[in-house]
């Protein structure tokens, strides 16, 4: 598929995809979507890409929702499919078997601010603004923002930013846990590069089902999860990475992982 919404570049092991509209500051109408869909599920099957930066073009915005002059005509089962497609495209970053970093440069609203709480990481420029301003076009988050905002910052922020439909700043994005990491603007490419580079350079099975784990807590109970995690424990110590790295702890050297 020929992408015109998105740039994807690749430098190793890494991957980088750039929502790529900066005339509708990167807004996510129903092509760009399609473009993710199909960029992400290339990626996650690509074996020598092992982790994945999502940014968007210029100076401004990461992505300020999605496209309202694409929403605006829509029926009510129209607007019911499109966030059901939102869910899809999204649900396949998080559930992505390797990491994604959002590198989120500007205005993450709505949609924008949805996309990067589908990554796994957040790493904002001390200019970004995050928000979920839904509330003001009469409507709410369509693409799981109710329940990964809350999630992620609890229900009082998250219902504080749905209602009021506020903007905050990278630093209060950081203070209320929906960030991980504030930088410059001017570092934040390289930040997020670096930090996808060093996961990148870890063995790949604990990595994915260190994922698949972290993100079941939102789907099963504590008891369930510590049966998933010592499968999962278990399915660690079948790999070679598993053995290399006891090894070399033990032998006092550097792990050269698989
Ligand atoms: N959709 C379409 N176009 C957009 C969007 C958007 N979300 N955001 C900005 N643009 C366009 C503007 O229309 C403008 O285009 P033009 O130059 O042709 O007039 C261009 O981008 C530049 O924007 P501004 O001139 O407005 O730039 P400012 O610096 O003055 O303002 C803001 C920047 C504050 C980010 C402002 O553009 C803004 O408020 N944008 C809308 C933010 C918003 O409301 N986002 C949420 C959208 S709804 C959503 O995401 C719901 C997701 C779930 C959907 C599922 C429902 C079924």
């Amino acid at each position: 598929m020929e992408y015109k919404n998105i740039l994807l570049t690749e430098e190793g092991r890494v991957a980088v995809v750039t929502v790529n509209r900066p005339q509708a500051l990167n807004a996510l109408n129903e092509e760009t979507m399609t473009e993710l869909k199909d960029c992400f599920t290339k990626l996650g099957q690509k074996e020598t890409v092992r982790a994945i930066v999502l940014t968007g073009a210029g100076e401004k915005a990461f992505v300020a929702g999605a496209d309202i002059s694409y929403m605006a005509k829509m029926n009510p089962i129209e607007a019911r499919q499109w966030a059901k497609y939102g869910h899809e495209v999204f649900n396949l970053i998080a559930n992505l078997p390797k990491p994604v970093i959002a590198a989120v440069n500007g205005f993450a609203l709505g949609g924008g601010c949805e996309i990067a709480m589908a990554c796994d990481i957040r790493i904002a420029a001390d200019n970004a603004k995050f928000g979920q301003p839904e509330i003001n076009l009469g409507i709410i988050p369509g693409f799981a923002g109710t329940q990964r905002l809350t999630r992620l910052v609890g229900k009082g922020m998250a219902k504080l930013l749905i209602y009021t439909g506020d903007m905050i700043d990278a630093n209060q994005a950081l203070a209320i846990g929906l960030v991980e990491k504030v930088v410059s603007k001017e570092e934040l490419m390289a930040a997020a590069i670096e930090l996808a580079n060093k996961i990148a350079g870890k063995p790949v099975a604990p990595i994915v089902l260190a994922k698949e784990l972290i993100n079941a807590c939102d789907e099963v109970g504590q008891k369930a999860g510590e049966v998933l995690e010592g499968e999962c424990f278990g399915m660690c110590f079948s790999t070679e990475d598993q053995k290399e790295g006891m090894d070399a702890f033990l032998n006092k050297r550097k792990p050269n992982f698989k």
